[in-house]
């Protein structure tokens, strides 16, 4: 029996031991309005339930009924071997939407999925349907491929979803059982093995975090510790690397190989890292990091520049029209720097989340939230071909074959606000500017503050304070490494502003009722690429705010070849327009045609294109 007690409201992330910036409990942030508002809406009303029946016409949930005996077995297996996984994602998303708002229709997914699930559980715990009506035999025999602990981990992060989200531990009494049958096999004393795609060590840390289980923590720990010593190989196909396992985790610099797992692996090793205490661990991962920003990561926060392995690239290499930037690869780049902000509090990881997620994250779900784009190019040249599903060529897609991304992307918007606020023992921390209300506790005491800004489209945040101690206490603004040149008043007194691209700290004991402007350049601005960029040398880019632009075949004049374009100086034009693409704020921009003639191509934000026609776009330019 589900029980209806929520007994523990953390977030997604809740890391047990200290941090430099603790997340907030459930509702505690709440967006209440603007852009991130509207695009969880319609991941509510749209997308969320329009895939409960994608997954059913995939026969995903179909194969759910089988393992669970619903179903003849003999009928066999449908999909991709970790197609159990969708359906979790799926579920998570419906868990954090219901912290957000309680519905009927959501709580009624949540039992029956969860009480399908639990049938589908083999007596000794085990739970994935393609080994059981694929191959019943096989269990943890084909660790490359067979994606039953990635499956797995899933499975536990919709668990602790649900019962933090709602309380019911109709789903933590499975993943339990699993994760101690996980626990009893695997390890360096009993079977040694890594599964071929990472996602289990976040998850088995979660689950400890939500049971106080050490033993949960000791088997991601294991994980992370088995890798890198060439136990993963598909000959003819993948080398260790691929699967990460080439190099030791704490020996990494530089990350290579299939970009989902990659991120996955350094999102659980900073967990594991930060519940362990091991500051080499996270030493490491910091410098990877960094490389991964500064050399692996296109303009959009998007990641993998190969389209073989779906995979990182070396560094520098990252070609514009050939870019992967798989949406579950800038979902996990998400996941990992909150994890690094938490771990540090250093405010360029939420900068590098913010650029993720307004560009390479959502660019991968259409404006109504009916279709998705696996792949995030940023650029499709005139005359493109596209022989492959999830290529942009091919157009946005209802569902994919392989069909990861959308309900990542769904189980993102559901827990967006998790990632607005922070808190410690000096104050709260705002990370993503939108309208919201935010409660926290500082050293015991209530703070709240009302958000109110048109941002990403306005650089205007006003920031109320609602609820104060009698005592100082910090309230911390993330300056966007962009924002040279803001400015910042408290009660209409200008505050002296400091570096950008750092956090700026206002400390005083707050008055109910105080109100702080931060006032962020939002405007179009021309960007240049690092010149070891060798494919986009030349080129540049326009940025406004946290938006990454584009530019759309549709929009532009007769007779341009965007590919043949260049951008000549002068003024990027700037207007609202209400109407167009769920309102966006377009630029017109001076540039030449190949034969010479000068004229005005107009840039859209590039999370928007590919809503009307799909066609040529690019988001760098000549400008030579
Ligand atoms: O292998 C599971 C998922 O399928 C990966 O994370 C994606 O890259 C896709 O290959
Ligand atoms: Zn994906």
């Amino acid at each position: 029996m589900p029980s209806s007690q929520p007994l523990d409201r953390s977030a997604a992330v809740a890391p047990l031991a200290s941090t430099a910036l603790r997340p907030l409990p459930l509702g505690a942030a709440r967006i209440t309005g603007g852009f991130w508002s509207e695009r969880q809406q319609i991941n509510r009303e749209a997308t969320i339930p329009a895939a409960g029946d994608r997954l059913e016409e995939a026969g995903t949930l179909r194969n759910l009924r089988r393992a669970a005996g619903r179903e003849p077995v003999a009928d066999g297996f449908t999909g991709r071997p970790f197609a159990d996984s969708d359906v979790y994602k799926w579920l998570e998303a419906v868990a954090w939407e219901q912290s957000r708002e309680p519905s009927e229709a959501y709580a009624a997914w949540q039992s029956s999925t969860s009480a399908l699930v639990a049938e589908a559980q083999e007596p000794d715990g085990y739970l994935n349907t393609h080994i059981r009506l694929a191959i019943p035999d096989g269990r943890f025999t084909d660790l490359e491929k067979g994606h039953e602990l990635y499956c797995a981990g899933h499975l536990l992060q919709a668990a602790v979803a649900q019962y933090r989200a709602t309380g019911d531990r109709t789903l933590l009494t499975v993943a339990t059982r699993f994760a101690d049958l996980l626990a009893g096999y695997f390890g360096a004393d009993r079977t040694e093995g890594i599964d071929g795609h990472p996602l289990i060590e976040m998850a088995l840390v979660e689950l400890y975090r939500a049971t106080g289980t050490k033993t949960y923590l000791d088997l991601a720990r294991y994980f992370v510790e088995a890798r890198g010593h060439g136990l993963l190989v598909v000959p003819g196909h993948h080398g260790p690397a691929y699967f990460q396992d080439h190099q030791p985790v704490r020996d990494v610099r530089i990350l290579a190989g299939h970009a989902v797992r990659a991120l996955y692996l350094a999102s659980g090793a900073t967990d594991v890292a930060v519940e362990t205490d091991d500051t080499e661990l996270l030493d490491a991962l910091r410098e990877t990091w960094q490389t991964m920003v500064d050399s692996q990561a296109y303009l959009t926060g998007g990641v993998g520049s190969r389209w073989y392995g779906e995979a990182f690239g070396d560094p520098f290499e990252l070609p514009p029209d050939a870019a992967y930037c798989e949406t579950c690869a800038a979902i996990a780049s998400v996941q990992w720097s909150w994890r690094m902000l938490l771990a540090t509090g250093e405010s360029k990881y939420a900068d590098q989340l913010e650029r993720t997620l307004y560009n390479a994250v959502i660019s991968g779900v259409s404006l109504t939230g009916g279709e998705f784009f696996y792949v995030n190019t940023l650029k499709v040249r005139d005359q493109a071909f596209a022989d492959d599903q999830r290529s942009a060529v091919a157009g946005r897609q209802p569902w994919y074959g392989t069909a990861c991304c959308p309900p990542n992307v769904m189980r993102t918007l559901a827990s967006l606000d998790q990632l607005v606020a922070t808190s410690n023992d000096d104050g709260v921390q705002l990370h993503l500017y939108a309208p919201a209300k935010v409660v926290a506790e500082v050293n015991g005491a209530g703070v709240g503050l009302d958000v109110g800004t048109r941002y990403p489209w306005k650089g205007t945040v006003t920031i109320t304070v609602s609820e104060t101690p009698d005592q100082p206490w910090k309230l911390d603004l993330r300056i966007p490494a962009w924002a040279e040149g803001y400015t910042l008043t408290v009660n209409g007194d200008a505050e002296p502003v400091g570096e950008v691209g750092r956090t700026q700290s206002l400390e005083r004991t707050w008055q109910r009722g105080d109100v702080v402007v931060l006032e962020l350049p939002v405007r179009a601005r021309r960007t240049v690429p690092d010149d070891r960029i060798d494919s986009v040398r030349g080129c540049v880019a326009i940025e406004r705010g946290p938006l990454v632009y584009c530019f759309e075949h549709v929009d532009q004049p007769e007779g341009v070849v965007l590919d043949q374009a260049a951008l000549l100086p002068g003024d990027l034009v700037e207007t609202e327009q209400a109407d167009l693409l769920g309102g966006i704020t377009t630029l017109a921009v001076p540039a030449r045609r190949r034969d010479g003639t000068e004229v005005s191509l107009t840039a859209i934000p590039y999370y928007a294109w590919a809503n009307r026609a799909v066609g040529p776009m690019t988001v760098w330019i000549d400008a030579r």
